[in-house]
């Protein structure tokens, strides 16, 4: 059938190893206006003129509102471990602050439940981008106002359901918001001025850390973290000139987030060059950002190749490249791991996000996505080949789950192992839902002749201890 291959993939995942599918609410949910939600950024934005290349929206997206319970079987028939969603925070709080909404917060409660009683563990999101538009109306996330809304929100939310979810994470890809969403613009909010944007970072990180501290202070059980998009940086000629951008853009991209984490600064390189659009910084911020994480999420999809006169082309390198025009890189993400292993003091990695968008063929109910299914075969040797080098890698998530809204992109771009029929909101399997399905089959076949080894063990030192 599809290009399995499974027998030839790497098996020295431990049997704990977590194997999951990741999506987010405004890609998916739809219900935009239903019972109760508030409207998001995400809502506002996609209302303005020649932002979303097919001017599309997400009033209906996946009408995963409406089907989440066969999409829960759906990922069960996977034979995923967890499913990685985000909760949109103004179906639940509509304004960003003060009341609940106890609809949309029965939404989610329902849906964690039925991915338990599916075997599944919920791995939740607090912020996958869509803030309140009540809060952006006072200044989204450039007003110090939001962290402490942002840390309301996420207690309220931990409190209805964080004694059912495996994982908690503050925010997704803090870089995303900050820098594509108030500097370059092209995302919601829509903003381009790079002081925001600075600040902005500032607030999410700030916020990420006192959340942590709020979790942790009212006992969440639930393992707490961030999740950062992150990708080595290459330079495209030796020059210095294209040397130096490249230590410049991974201060940017990296060391911006990960070194206030794991060292409590930010990097003095990047603060020199951002002068005065540097954040305002509290004192007590950054020992409040550097919060012990039980978990890093790395989302990955590709390298950049950096040059100083923005001359690189990205066809240059003759690699394959995937819908969005990204290299098909997966050395990168063994590369990545390494480094972080190297510079930083890291928690357990989960891979929360890694897949890729491509032309689907749809031919006769069936399709051959051979590059999407190669693509994940290779990032998972490239993180089974860091795990090998000591890199604590503990779970693998696939970006998509299902075809969903790309943001800017639209519907234009598809990046799910499963396929949407937005007219008729049929989802079909592609190839490569098929093959990770085998190959997660595989491993749990090589999990079942770990298991009993490993119990039997356990019991010899029961008895050899009488601990009971
Ligand atoms: C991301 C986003 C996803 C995107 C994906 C592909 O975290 O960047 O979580 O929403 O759809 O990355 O661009």
């Amino acid at each position: 059938m599809t290009d399995l291959q499974v027998s030839s993939m790497p098996q020295n995942f431990p049997p704990d190893f977590v194997w999951g599918v990741a999506t987010s609410a405004f890609q998916i949910e739809g219900g935009a206006q239903l019972d109760g939600k508030g409207p998001s950024i995400w809502d506002r934005f996609c209302q303005q003129p020649h932002v979303i290349a097919d001017a599309s929206h997400g009033l209906v997206a996946c009408d995963h509102y409406h089907r989440w319970q066969d999409d829960v079987k759906m990922i069960h028939g996977l034979g995923v471990d967890a499913y990685r969603f985000s909760i949109s925070w103004p179906r639940v709080q509509p304004l960003g602050q003060g009341a609940w909404n106890t609809q949309g917060l029965d939404f989610y409660d329902r849906l964690v439940d039925a991915l338990l009683a599916h075997n599944v563990s919920p791995s939740v999101t607090l912020n996958h981008w869509d803030l309140p538009d009540a809060l952006q109306q006072t200044g989204g996330w450039a007003n110090r106002e939001t962290v402490h809304h942002f840390v309301e929100y996420a207690q309220g939310v931990a409190r209805r359901i964080g004694d059912r979810v495996s994982a908690l994470t503050t925010h997704n890809e803090p870089w995303v918001v900050a820098h594509l969403g108030h500097e370059s613009g092209i995302f919601a909010p829509g903003i381009k001025n790079r002081a925001t944007a600075s600040q902005v970072s500032h607030h999410l990180l700030l916020s990420h850390g006192l959340a942590l501290q709020a979790l942790r202070a009212d006992r969440q059980q639930a393992q707490l973290g961030i999740v950062l998009n992150l990708a080595p940086m290459h330079p495209a000629t030796d020059s210095a000139e294209d040397q130096a951008k490249t230590k410049l853009e991974d201060g940017l991209l990296l060391r911006w987030y990960l070194d206030p984490i794991f060292n409590g600064a930010y990097p003095e390189d990047v603060l020199e060059h951002l002068g005065r659009d540097a954040p305002q910084i509290q004192s007590g911020d950054l020992a409040a950002i550097g919060q012990t994480l039980d978990f890093l999420g790395v989302n990955y999809y590709s390298r950049s190749v950096v040059s100083a006169k923005g001359t690189w082309d990205v066809k240059q390198s003759g690699l394959p490249l995937t819908d969005m025009s990204w290299e098909v890189y997966p050395q990168g993400l063994t590369e990545l791991l390494l480094r972080l292993k190297k510079d930083y003091p890291v928690p357990p990695i989960v891979i929360t996000e890694n897949g890729a968008a491509f032309v689907d063929d749809f031919q006769n109910g069936r399709i051959k996505d051979t590059q999407r299914t190669s693509y994940l075969r290779q990032h998972i040797a490239a993180v089974s080949s860091a795990m090998k080098q000591g890199v604590p890698v503990v779970g693998y998530m696939v970006w998509s789950l299902m075809d969903n809204f790309e943001w800017a992109s639209g519907y234009a771009k598809r990046f799910g192992i499963v396929h949407v029929d937005y007219e008729t909101q049929q989802r079909t399997l592609k190839d490569s839902a098929i093959w990770y399905r085998e190959f997660l089959t595989a491993q749990k076949a090589q999990r079942n002749l770990d298991r009993p080894a490993e119990k039997s063990l356990a019991a010899e030192k029961q008895t050899a201890t009488g601990d009971r």
